[in-house]
Formats: structure tokens, sequence, C-alpha cells
């Protein structure tokens, strides 16, 4: 797995009533946690992303339905496909994402490192990697 994403494997507490997973800053969120949106109605012929961020850091989980996401950041990519209520991505700083491919309703959570800010996000691809040439991120 690179560096700049890994797969979250959350541990769920499951009983006759069904199953909880709980999720700590600091613990299974490797940040402190300061936004949590989520996508959702989404239309299987509609992509989306197609950014990285600055600074922003997220966790990333499929609660209901599949998608998959495009990783990229700069060297390595990799094609994930979310899947369970269970597994997180883990998404570092500048790292470009595209996301597709929804399924069965696809509701998709994302909790987040930053407040909301259009100035942290790299909309364009060739300036996503200007930007990491120009700070050595990778
Ligand atoms: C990401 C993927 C997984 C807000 O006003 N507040 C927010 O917290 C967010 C996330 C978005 N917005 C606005 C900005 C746009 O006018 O909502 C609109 C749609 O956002 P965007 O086109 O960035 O949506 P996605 O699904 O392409 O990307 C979002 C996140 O922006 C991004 O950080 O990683 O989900």
């Amino acid at each position: 797995m690179n560096k700049n994403w890994s797969i979250l494997n959350f541990k769920s507490i499951d009983d006759e009533r069904g199953s909880l997973v709980a999720l700590e800053a600091g613990g299974e969120i490797p940040f402190d946690v300061k936004r949590i949106y989520y996508l959702f109605n989404l239309d299987i012929n509609n992509n989306r992303g197609y950014h990285a961020h600055k600074e922003l850091k997220q966790v990333l989980v499929c609660m209901h339905g599949e998608c998959k996401i495009l990783v990229d950041d700069g060297k390595d990519k990799e094609e994930i496909i979310l899947d369970s209520s269970k597994k997180g991505l883990y998404l570092n700083n500048c790292v470009w994402r595209e996301i597709y491919d929804f399924k069965k309703e696809a509701v998709l959570v994302a909790i987040v490192s930053e407040h909301y800010d259009e100035a942290d996000y790299l909309r364009n691809y060739d300036d996503f990697i200007k930007f990491i040439e120009a700070n050595h991120e990778n």
C-alpha cells in the first residue's frame, strides 16, 4: 500500500441485534476531526472528485452500496473499491481522487481533518503536479 493512502479495517461489535463500528479521532481516524460530510442520491452516470487537497486529510467510508476511487499521488495510482461500512480509505493530503461506479444507492461518508475551504482544492491535474513538485510532498 502506498504511504499516501491506506485501507483501514474497522473492528465491528456484533451481536444478535446487529453491528456497531466506533471511530475515534486519534484512534481509528489518524487526525483531529473538524468536519463530516456525506454523498448520497449519487448518479451512476456521473463521476465526482477530480481534485486533490493541499492540506486536508480524510477517511472515506462507503456506508451503503459500493463505489470505486482512483487515487493518484503523482507517482503511483491505484483503483480502490469501497464496498463495506467496516472499511475506510485514508487519504493523505496531495492525493488526486476520482470517484465513480456508484452502485446499490451508495452513500459515501467523509471524515475530514479541516473545515471547508475552497482555497485548499487543486481542481486542475497540471496544477496538482506543479504543487507537489514545488512542495516535495512525495
Ligand atoms: C472529496 C470528495 C470525496 C461545501 O460547501 N462544503 C463541503 O464541505 C464540501 C465537501 C463541498 N461543498 C460544496 C463545494 C461545491 O460547490 O459542495 C459543492 C460540491 O463539492 P465538490 O464538487 O467538491 O464535490 P465532490 O463530490 O467532487 O468532492 C467532495 C469533496 O469536496 C472532496 O474533498 O474528497 O467529495
